[in-house]
Order: structure tokens, then sequence, then C-alpha cells
């Protein structure tokens, strides 16, 4: 496709204008590795001013409408703090996304909290579901976001079965509460915290409870969370083919967990994403697919780290889109290999930066998020406003 061509300015306009990414409240904060946190006097330190910067990262890139929170993190009194939210969602114009339990932090899930051998905890922890799914009906907020850390360090230690039945009654229970415009999205991950066994440790696991769960719950794909060599697109297209895919997590990595920018180790996995989703898209698949970023910087700065991201994702969908998915079936029908390979990465390698600037400007939106970001002072401002106040923001790490 050449970039010159007016239908295919029109159908990059189009593209850009479906695609939206949530943010993460916890992005902004201070946040780190289990050896330290280097603090960053701009970082958030209030659910306000988390707010207030992912305003400014929708005002930069229109096209992060909503930020995820967590509820221990952001509303520490549970449902008693929806008030407080409702209020800086209209002061900042950025709606609530999608809510976090936290099932992960209390002394009380030293070994696991819905799949907790102890009766007492799994009921504690079913309670923090429950609420976690009254706050989503308060805010209006679609998605309930489950990750657990619950698993064994050694062999022999915990019924992996019994945990499996534990899990399965929680999540049915709490599917049982939703409302009919509520999800709950089941997350998995390999390892870390836990060494040995982790409860929810891949695709195959989460969409078993997302079925057993009931028909609104969908699994979530966190793209850091799988061992090096795996192929996520393949795990996409079966979820898709499933209908059982409900969002991702961004973020890259080299070795584990890194949390580090989307697409900078490697940008061609995410294009690979995109294309399977555009494909089952064309094919009349059902993909209301929530996309959200669930990034740590410890060492970027954090709303830098925000639209730098935002624009990569961007670019890297819009790249995705380019692909022409009528030749390629043909030359994939033929098993033509070279030609749909080169056709594929064709797309990949085209530079889709004058397009997506030329959309910025059709939108009323800056034509260089960053450039503007740098302009405006906001950060040099907020580490001035922020700096002097403690950091004891609650966060990982
Ligand atoms: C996990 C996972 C979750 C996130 C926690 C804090 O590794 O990615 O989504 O909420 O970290
Ligand atoms: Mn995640
Ligand atoms: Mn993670």
């Amino acid at each position: 496709m050449k970039l010159t061509d007016s239908a295919t300015h029109d159908y990059a306009f189009h593209a850009l204008d479906s695609f939206q990414v949530e943010i993460p409240s916890w992005g902004f904060a201070n946040t780190g590795t289990r050896f330290g946190k280097f603090v960053q006097a701009a970082a958030a330190t209030t659910i306000e001013e988390k707010f207030c910067d992912a305003a400014e990262v929708n005002r930069l890139t229109g096209v992060t409408p909503t930020l995820a929170l967590h509820v221990l993190w952001d509303l520490p009194n549970g449902l008693k703090d929806v008030p407080v939210v409702r209020d800086l969602e209209r002061r900042f114009g950025i709606r609530s996304g999608s809510i976090n339990p936290n099932l992960f932090q209390d002394q009380e899930y030293k070994f696991g909290s819905l799949c907790n051998p102890s009766a007492a905890i799994r009921e504690r922890a079913l309670d923090h579901m429950l609420d976690s799914i009254e706050i989503g009906k308060a805010l209006g907020s679609r998605d309930v976001s489950l990750w657990m850390a619950d698993g064994s360090n050694y062999p022999g230690t915990q019924s992996m079965r019994k945990r499996i039945t534990w899990l399965e009654q929680a999540l049915r229970t709490s599917h049982d509460h939703l409302s009919s415009n509520q999800r709950i999205l089941v997350e998995y991950k390999p390892f870390e915290p836990a060494f040995y066994h982790t409860d929810i440790a891949d695709w195959g696991m989460s969409s078993h409870f997302a079925r057993i769960a009931g028909p609104q719950a969908r699994v979530l794909v966190d793209t850091g969370h799988h061992y090096s060599a795996q192929n996520i697109e393949q795990i996409v297209a079966w979820l898709l083919h499933t209908n059982m895919l409900g969002g991702f997590h961004f973020n890259d990595r080299r070795y584990a967990d890194d949390d580090l920018t989307l697409g900078s180790i490697d940008p061609y996995q995410v294009f690979r994403i995109f294309h399977e989703i555009h494909a089952a898209t064309d094919d009349g698949l059902a993909t209301d697919i929530a996309y959200m970023i669930d990034q740590s910087h410890n060492l970027k700065g954090k709303i830098e780290a925000m639209v730098q991201t935002v624009v990569t994702a961007q670019e890297l969908y819009l790249k995705a889109a380019l692909v022409d998915r009528e030749q390629l079936a043909e030359l994939q029908q033929s098993c033509d290999l070279v030609a749909a390979e080169e056709l594929y990465r064709g797309a990949f390698w085209t530079d889709v930066r004058p397009l997506t600037k030329a959309w910025r400007e059709a939108r009323g939106l800056p034509a260089d998020p960053l450039a503007e970001l740098h302009s405006s002072g906001y950060v040099e401002r907020a580490a001035r406003e922020r700096g002097s106040r403690s950091s004891a923001v609650s966060s990982y790490a």
C-alpha cells in the first residue's frame, strides 16, 4: 500500500480513530525493583495527582480517556472512596477504567488468597472481589481485572487440584454478582512471586477459569507474562477463535516480567499480535478487547514513558492495520511463502509516523506529543510542586 494513496489515508485515520488504550494509575507512582526505588520528584503521590497526570497524557495523545484503578492503592476505604473518585473524574475529564482488586499484599495472603487452604482467608479474599465488583458498579466501570499472586514455592506443599476447585467456586460466586454490563478478566502469569507453581499460570488455565466463572468472564493477556520463546500471537489467535479474549496489559520484556516500555525490545511481536486482531475483526469475530498498559518505570520519567508507550502502541496498531490482508490470504492459500512474508514484513517496516502526525493534526491534537510534553513544562511543574512531599504512596516494590 502506498501511503500517499487517499484510500490508505482514510483507512489509516479510521484505524487510529478506533484505537484507545487505558493507562494505569500505578504507572504514575514511584515504583522500583525488589532492591529499592529511585524516587522521582514528579511522581504522583495521591490519587488526585494520578488523575491529573492521566489527564495530561490524554491531552497529549487524545486516546487515553480511562484510568485503571487499584483498589488498595487508589480506594483504600473501598466503596466509601467512590465519591472522591467520582469528583476527580469530573474535575479532570478522565473516567475510571478497570478495577484491580488487590489479593496479594495482606499478610494473611502469605499462602494464597482465593486459593488459600484456610476457608476463612478465602472468604476474606472473596469479600474483596465482591467489594471490587461493587466499586466497578458504582463507578460505571466495565472490567474487574483479576490478578492473583497465589501459588506455592515447593513441590508437594500444596494440593494443586484443591486450589483449582476453590478458585472455581470463588469465580462463580463473583460472576453471580456482576451487573449485565460488567466483566471479569482473568490474568495469568507463569511465575513470580510463586516459584514452583502459580495457580493461574497460562492462557489455558485462564480460559478454563473464565469459562467456569460464566459468560461475562474473559482472559487477560499481559504481554510480559510468558516464557521467553512463547508465541504470544498464536495464543491471541486461539483466544480470538474461542471468543475468550477480554483484554491486554501491554509492556515489553527481555527476561521475566520486566514491565519495560511496549515495543522497546520486540516491536515485531506487538505488530504480530495486532495483525491477528485486525484479521479476526475482518472475519467478523467478536473483538471487544480492553487495551491497557501495565508498566512501571523505574528509571524513565513516568509521564514521558506513558506518552511514549501510547504513541508506540498507535504506531504498531496502524502498521498492522496496513497489511493488505486480502492479498496476504491469497499468498497464504497458494503457499507463496516468501511473497507472503515480504508483504507482512513490508507493513511492519512502513514508517507510519507521517500518518500518525497527520491524524493528530486533523484531530486537533499536538502533532508530536512528546515534544509538546517537554515544551509544556508539566513535568518540571509537577516536580516543583510534588517534590517536597513525602512519597509514601502505596504501589508495588
Ligand atoms: C502483576 C500483574 C498485575 C499487576 C501486578 C501488580 O505482575 O501484571 O496485572 O496488577 O503485577
Ligand atoms: Mn498485568
Ligand atoms: Mn506483571
